[in-house]
């Protein structure tokens, strides 16, 4: 079976999970484009949901469906949030970001009763790590932030090279926000939530993309059928 009919699969597991009138949180990638797509098959069929995309590319795809929007200044909590991920371990801590979406990502997922994280297996891992850390920051001042960087990530016991990520025609990637992403490329992160917090408090830094304790079930598609971690 391909990874794409994977992702399909486990975006339609968790489809079980919307109820008629949820307020729903849109993840962004491959794998939440599934979601959003067969999200809006059963709208078209009457089912009542309003939305918040967490990129523009979501919101450019949920509207394209016939999904009905909303934002975080209209409603004050979300139901539920279905979104991808880069990294998932046994305890359902993440690596988000891979797609540049982490800062809006965490955002509604913070608001959000509950998360729930569709993947195909592969992205089951025993440490978090071997998959670059995104962390998105501020323009101003990248060098001093990116050394900032480094002696956190030094202090929590991980090494490794800080690349700015690139997009189109070799600029900076741009995220929806306006920031930039430094990759941290470390192998492996045996303290996530020590790393997070100390990335989070340098002044530069917008936001990192380790989800911990944010996601309440992971849907993984493998070859032998739908496996949920909760
Ligand atoms: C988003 O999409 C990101 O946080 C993550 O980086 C990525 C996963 O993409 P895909 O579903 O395409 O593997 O959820």
């Amino acid at each position: 079976m391909s990874s794409h009919d994977l992702k399909r699969q486990a975006a339609a597991a968790a489809l079980e999970h919307v109820r008629d009138g949820m307020k729903l949180g849109l993840g962004t990638g491959s794998t939440a484009k599934h979601f959003v797509e067969l999200l809006g098959e059963r709208v078209r069929g009457g089912l009542k949901v309003i939305a918040v995309p967490t990129s523009e590319a979501t919101r450019a795809d949920a509207q394209a469906n016939g999904i009905a929007l909303t934002t975080l200044d209209e409603v004050d909590r979300l139901d539920l949030t279905v979104d991808g991920a880069d990294e998932i371990n046994a305890a359902l801590d993440l690596v988000k970001g891979g797609g540049g979406a982490l800062l809006r990502e965490k955002i509604v997922a913070a608001a959000s009763d509950r998360m729930i994280v569709i993947a195909d297996e592969s992205k089951l891992v025993a440490n978090l790590g071997r998959f670059p850390l995104p962390i998105e920051v501020i323009p101003f001042g990248l060098a001093a932030t990116r050394r900032a960087v480094e002696e956190a990530c030094a202090e929590c016991g991980v090494f490794g090279s800080i690349s700015l990520r690139k997009g189109s025609g070799g600029h900076a990637f741009v995220t929806d926000g306006g920031h930039w992403i430094l990759d941290a490329h470390l192998g492996r992160i045996p303290d996530a939530p020590g790393l997070a917090d100390s990335l989070n408090a340098i002044p530069g830094v917008v936001e990192n993309g380790l989800f911990i304790g944010l996601a309440s079930m992971a849907v993984l598609a493998g070859p032998d059928g739908i496996r949920i971690i909760e």
